[in-house]
C-alpha cells in the first residue's frame, strides 16, 4: 500500500458514508415493500442492525429468511420472489429520497466541491442499486450532481458485493487508476475490508450502526468529516492524529495519503 503516487481520485461509499440512509431510508423502504406485498415482516432498528451484516438488499432479504424467519414458507422460485420484493423496495426508497428528508453527512458537500475544484476525480463505489444513488444525489446536491462522478460503481455490476474487493477493483479499472493514487471513504467494516483488499487507503466515518465495528487497517477513523464550526473527533487509525486540522479537506487528505 505504498503511497508515493499523487492523490488523484476519491472513491466514496454511499450508505452510511455520504448520508445516513440505512435507518430512515433503506429500512423504512424495505418495510413499506413488505407491507405492500401483504407480508407481516417488520425490520425494527435493532433487527436491521443485525441484518446489515450482509450487504445488498436482495442478499439481506435472503439472510433474513435464513436466519430470522425460518418458518416463512417461501415460494418455490425464491430468487424471483426476492427480486420482486426488492424492485418494490427500490421504488419506495426513491420516493423517500424524492421527499428530501435525508441530508448528506457533515462535510460531505464541502469536500466534494473542494475536491472537484482541486482537480481530483470522484467515483461512487457502493453496494446499493444505481437508481438509489441517483435519487440521493439529486435530492441533496441537485439534478446535475451525478455528473460530478466519473464512475458510478453500484449494485449488481459485480456479482460479489462488499466485503469482496471486486467493486473497488472494477471502479479503478474504469477510471484507469491504481490504488496508490486514490483514497476510499467508508463507514463500515464490510466497506473497509472491500477497500483494503483493493489496496486503498481508507478513511472511516462511523455512524450509529457501525460505531462498534473493528476498523483495524483504516488510515483514520473519525466520527464525521467535520466542518469549520463542527470539528471532527479522531477515534482511531494508523496515521498519527497529531494534526492541527479540525475538518477534512483536500490538503489533509493529501497528508493522510502520503503518511
Ligand atoms: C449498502 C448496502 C445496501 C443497502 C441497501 O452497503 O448494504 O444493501 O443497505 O441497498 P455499502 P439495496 O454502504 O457498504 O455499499 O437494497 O439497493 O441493495
Ligand atoms: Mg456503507
Amino acid at each position: 500500500m505504498a503511497s508515493t503516487a499523487n492523490l488523484s481520485a476519491l472513491l466514496f461509499d454511499v450508505d452510511g458514508t455520504l448520508a445516513d440512509t440505512e435507518k430512515e431510508g433503506h429500512r423504512v423502504a424495505f418495510n413499506q415493500a413488505f407491507s405492500d406485498a401483504g407480508l407481516d415482516w417488520n425490520w425494527d432498528e435493532a433487527l436491521y442492525g443485525k441484518l446489515l451484516k450482509v450487504t445488498g438488499g436482495k442478499e439481506r432479504i435472503k439472510f433474513y429468511l435464513a436466519e430470522f424467519n425460518k418458518q416463512f414458507r417461501a415460494p418455490a422460485d425464491l430468487d424471483k420472489f426476492v427480486k420482486g420484493l426488492h424492485l418494490a423496495k427500490t421504488d419506495r426508497y426513491m420516493q423517500l429520497m424524492a421527499e428530501g428528508k435525508i441530508p448528506l453527512r457533515p462535510g460531505v458537500e464541502r469536500l466534494l466541491d473542494e475536491a472537484l475544484s482541486e482537480g481530483l476525480r470522484l467515483a461512487i463505489v457502493t453496494t446499493t442499486t444505481p437508481e438509489n444513488v441517483t435519487a440521493l444525489l439529486k435530492s441533496t446536491l441537485g439534478r446535475d450532481a451525478i455528473k460530478w462522478f466519473d464512475v458510478i460503481a453500484a449494485g449488481d455490476i459485480v456479482p460479489a458485493k462488499k466485503p469482496a474487493p471486486d467493486i473497488y477493483i472494477w471502479a479503478m479499472a474504469q477510471m484507469k487508476i491504481n490504488p496508490s493514487e486514490a483514497m476510499a471513504f467508508e463507514d463500515s467494516r464490510n466497506g473497509l475490508k472491500s477497500a483494503l483488499d483493493s489496496r486503498l487507503k481508507t478513511l472511516i466515518t462511523i455512524n450509529d450502526y457501525t460505531a462498534h465495528e473493528d476498523f483495524t487497517g483504516a488510515a483514520w477513523v473519525l466520527d464525521q468529516l467535520g466542518e469549520p464550526l463542527k470539528p471532527f473527533k479522531v477515534l482511531g487509525g494508523k496515521v498519527s492524529s497529531n494534526v492541527n486540522a479540525t475538518y477534512v479537506d483536500v490538503s489533509l487528505l493529501r497528508y493522510l495519503h502520503q503518511a
